[in-house]
């Protein structure tokens, strides 16, 4: 039979109930970076494996504090962060749930007032990144700043990133109870600026060729799958985004290659937004081949699961699942505003919109008060 929306799926070690997955999303309600008990309300109410999600993926969080870049999002390098992350798990959990959390560190997506010391953000080579990040001042108001002018990492420095990832992938799972963890490898952040020629211009074996530009995420990788098992891993991917102003002169080769390498890892899955994240699922200028990526994963030997995401409406969802094309859909926005968004898939409908002044900061309100469906 042909797998639905609403079908199992052994994702690695996770077992999961549908294949309807919460894609990560920031929401700037962690004030002093520690999750709060709204966040565990917020999370459990989108957990129940019939009505909600099959898995959870975390808003991105800070493996360290060198990688935070907007105001009031959570981090996983400190106690109170931990414990604040272990409630929300167990309201997962006790809700029937799956979670992973996202490891994130922005790189030069930051400004000053949200690093150690107000030092210059970090980047693999010094240069600015055209985009805007998020700011709370003294009031409590937020609003969008430019990032701050960031500094080259040193070759010395590098150790130290992949072996915070590891540490805060360790944090996820074995203290703050996360089933899994997703390596933030999309829109502009640290590990998508090694990546990609237009933020990496080292002349060191981590610029250059495709190899030594992809080296920092296979070496993250392999850390964190190290620390957690592989079958707990995920990474998310985004080949021709121009989120946070990144760019690759040719994606097709350095996806080609960098997913060969991924395929070896036993990864629980590969989660891959098309298109402009939030955004086109074409953009203009940057043709990409999804099919010929996962094809590429697939002849390598990768067996993890095929999630994808970005502008996926019911019926485009249901083909690529039914087709085999995907074997999950990550829903973003329409879990904001649909805690109940499987069991609405489920019914055709009704489906509600999104109230865009309260995605980020702020508390309850266009939080957890959207209303599920009765009956
Ligand atoms: C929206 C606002 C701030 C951060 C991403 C972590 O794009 C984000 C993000 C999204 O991956």
């Amino acid at each position: 039979m042909k797998p639905s929306l609403f079908s199992p799926l052994h994702v690695g070690a996770i077992d999961v109930a549908n294949r309807v997955v919460m894609a990560p999303l920031t929401r700037n309600r962690a004030p002093g970076a520690i999750p709060t008990a709204l966040m565990a309300t917020y999370y459990a109410q989108r957990a129940d494996p019939e009505r909600g999600a099959g898995l959870i993926v975390s808003e991105a969080t800070a493996i360290s504090p060198q990688g935070q870049g907007y105001a009031d999002v959570p981090g996983l390098y400190g106690t109170e962060q931990l414990d604040g992350w272990k409630k929300v798990t167990q309201a997962v959990h006790a809700a029937g749930g799956r979670m992973v959390c996202q490891l994130w560190h922005v790189g030069r997506v930051s400004h000053h007032l949200l690093q150690p010391d107000s030092a210059d953000p970090v980047a693999p080579s010094a240069i600015r990144a055209n985009t805007k990040t998020y700011l709370i001042d003294g009031e409590g108001k937020g609003g969008f700043a430019q990032t701050s002018e960031p500094r080259a990492l040193h070759r010395h420095e590098i150790p130290g990133i992949v072996h915070d990832f590891a540490a805060a992938a360790r944090n996820a799972v074995k203290s703050a109870g996360f089933d899994g963890v997703e390596i933030h490898g999309a829109n502009g952040y640290l590990l998508d600026q090694f990546l990609k020629t237009g933020a990496n211009q080292r002349t060191d074996d981590y610029g250059g060729s495709i190899e030594n530009r992809a080296r920092l995420m296979l070496e993250v990788t392999r850390a964190v799958t190290d620390a957690v098992g592989h079958d707990r891993v995920g990474i998310r991917l985004s080949p021709v985004t121009p989120a946070n102003d990144i760019v690759d002169a040719d994606p097709q080769p350095l996806f080609d290659y960098l997913i060969r390498q991924l395929a070896t890892m036993g990864l629980a899955y590969v989660h891959v937004i098309e298109g402009a994240t939030g955004g086109p699922r074409e953009v203009e200028g940057r043709p990409f081949d999804y099919a010929a990526l996962k094809a590429a994963y697939r002849q390598a030997g990768g067996q993890g699961a095929w999630m994808v995401n970005n502008g996926y409406d019911p019926l485009l969802a249901e083909d690529a699942i039914a087709t085999g094309r995907a074997d999950l859909v990550a829903f973003g926005k329409a879990f904001i505003s649909m805690p109940d968004l499987t069991e609405r898939l489920r019914r055709g409908g009704p489906y509600q919109g999104l109230d865009k002044a309260t995605m980020y900061g702020g508390g309850a309100h266009g939080y957890t008060d959207y209303p599920a469906l009765g009956g």
